[in-house]
């Protein structure tokens, strides 16, 4: 149930929008809000979604974020959530991100998964995402919440696209068959120095659940990951903050690095 009108979703979608698209902070809409709910944030997001349609862009992808005990402790909240990826959000591997366009940029190490069939929830586990994943591929994602100082509640993030900003996929691709999800390490640098260590564990405990989570997610709204939907699952670190400058490196067991640096 929501307890905001149509005007208020579209006033809040352009709020959060704005502050997105010329990189200022604003503060949390639950402040002004308190008695939105979870139905009203994912409206908010799905109105941001259309508006960047309505303006010519792409939806490329879906992500899925707060989905490890380090992000969730990191940012104080204790459940996952999703957003959308526009096609402008990314970089390619080894590009530049301009540090100036984003408010307060940190950077995840995260995997993708590339579906070959559609899932459709309630009730899609692990089983279903690896019969219907394609690929699996690295992937770096660049958030940028919008909110003063990055601090935020639950439901003020689902509105704000989960802090969705940027992000970089790798070129190499793997069966998930192929390889040892659970274990797989990463490493993260940051001007070649090691600041983060994880497995893909870390994630749900196993990548392919938060695949999962965001099919059955979805169904609350009737929708649905197609086939041939590129999702980030989340990320495996803690995030760290980046400045214009910086470059990162993630290398990955078994799928090589994924690297970029702010100017
Ligand atoms: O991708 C993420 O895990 C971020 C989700 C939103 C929370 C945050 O901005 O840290
Ligand atoms: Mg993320």
């Amino acid at each position: 149930m929501g307890n905001l009108t149509r005007a208020q979703i579209e006033y809040l979608a352009k709020y959060l929008e704005d502050a997105e698209l010329k990189a200022y902070e604003v503060t949390k809409i639950t402040d002004d809000y308190p008695d939105m709910t979870y139905e009203d944030a994912f409206d908010i997001q799905w109105q941001i979604r259309l508006r960047k349609e309505k303006r010519g862009n792409k939806i490329v992808g879906m992500k899925m974020g707060l989905t490890s005990w380090a992000k969730m402790a990191q940012m104080g909240v204790e459940t996952p959530c999703y957003g959308f990826l526009a096609d402008y959000f990314a970089i390619p591997d080894g590009g530049k991100i301009k540090h100036d366009e984003l408010i307060h940029p940190k950077v995840e190490a995260e995997l993708a998964f590339v579906t070959k069939a559609p899932l459709k929830g309630p009730g899609v586990h692990i089983g279903d995402v690896l019969r219907a994943t394609d690929f699996v591929m690295p992937a770096v994602e660049i958030i940028d919440s919008r909110y003063k100082d990055f601090k935020f509640d639950l439901k003020s993030v689902i509105a704000d696209n989960s802090s969705s900003s940027r992000f970089v996929a790798g070129g190499t691709m793997a069966k998930p068959e192929d390889l040892d999800l659970k274990n797989l390490g990463v490493v993260m640098e940051i001007n070649g120095e090691v600041v983060q260590l994880g497995a893909g564990a870390a994630v749900l405990g196993h990548p392919a659940s938060s695949v999962a989570m965001l099919a059955n997610m979805l169904a609350e709204r009737d929708e649905y990951i197609p086939a041939g939907t590129f999702i980030m699952i989340g990320a495996i670190t803690a995030a760290v903050q980046v400045n214009k400058g910086d470059s990162f490196c993630v290398r990955y067991q078994n799928l090589g690095t994924v690297s970029g640096k702010f100017v």
